[in-house]
């Protein structure tokens, strides 16, 4: 059935924004929301103003909903108060509230630190161990978790999306493998919301030469990604930092802070 009203978390963080323009008019009714301040509703949306943390705010955000697009937390590292409450405390919230309303799929934000200490030399596919390379990387582990529960036990379609760097243009030498264009997460984003799934991990990464992941799985799903992170290589090909540990595994800056581990294991 086709959908009526699709919810974006983090709306207005920096991809809410891109969702908001890029999806405008695809559906009878955009709602919106975040904890932070939105532009106001124009016709066809919805804006509301919600903290994830909140249980019974989130309920009542996920009514009359039929697809979510969940991009609202804590989008970097942060102390275990902050990941605790936005991502772990939200992401319960939210997969608990669409549960109360009926929610047909949810499309949700992971991110390329799930598995962030992989090295580069390894191409590694959606099917691997999590190796997250601190506490935002593990959270967003369990919000893969949290949607393979609530898919497999209450029917809810989950498709996590391990986003690697989805920005205007790649400004370093690694986001030449882990760029994702805007035009592609679009396309990314819309394999979501049509495909045919029950849970799914796919990465979220343009067609890029010097790609650390296999995505045969998105392909699979119908996704058809169009631009390579290669044609901005001169501009950035020499914008590394020296230190193995963000220059040689996946996860690249997030990586060396507070890392006590062994290299060499990895
Ligand atoms: P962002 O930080 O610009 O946006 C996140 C939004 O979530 C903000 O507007 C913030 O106010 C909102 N938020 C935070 N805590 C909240 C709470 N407790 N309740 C309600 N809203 C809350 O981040 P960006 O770049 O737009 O990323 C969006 C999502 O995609 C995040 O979940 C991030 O982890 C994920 N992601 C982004 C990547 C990227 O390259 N931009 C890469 C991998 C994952
Ligand atoms: C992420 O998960 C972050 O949300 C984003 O800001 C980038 O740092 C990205 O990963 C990345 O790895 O480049």
């Amino acid at each position: 059935m086709a959908l009526q009203r699709v919810l974006i978390t983090g709306a207005a963080g920096n991809l809410g924004r891109v969702l908001r323009e890029r999806l405008r008019g695809s559906f009878p009714v955009l709602r919106l929301s975040d904890r932070d301040e939105m532009a106001p509703a124009e016709p066809g949306e919805e804006v509301v103003r919600c903290d994830l943390a909140d249980a019974e705010a989130t309920q009542r955000l996920c009514a009359g909903v039929d697809a979510i697009l969940h991009f609202g937390g804590r989008s970097l590292e942060g102390t275990w108060p902050e990941i605790l409450s936005a991502n772990i405390v939200g992401a319960i919230n939210l997969w608990e509230g669409a549960r109360l309303a009926g929610v047909e799929r949810i499309v949700f934000a992971s991110s390329n630190h799930v598995i962030g200490l992989y090295r580069r030399t390894e191409i590694i596919d959606h099917r691997v161990m999590a190796k997250p390379d601190g506490r935002y990387g593990l959270s967003k582990a369990f919000g893969e978790d949290i949607a393979a529960l609530y898919a497999n036990k209450h029917g809810i379609k989950a498709f996590c999306m391990r986003i690697g760097s989805c920005f205007e243009k790649p400004t370093n030498r690694r986001m030449l493998s882990t760029w994702l264009s805007f035009p592609d997460f679009e396309r990314l984003v819309r394999v979501g919301l049509t495909a045919d799934y029950l849970f799914e991990i796919v990465y979220g990464q343009s067609r890029n030469t010097r790609t650390f992941w296999d995505n045969s799985n998105a392909i699979r799903l119908g996704y058809d990604p169009r631009d390579n992170a290669e044609v901005f290589a001169a501009a950035v090909e020499n914008k590394v930092t020296g230190n193995p540990l963000s220059d040689e595994l996946q996860g690249g800056d997030f990586v060396p802070p507070d890392f006590s581990g062994d290299f060499g294991k990895l």
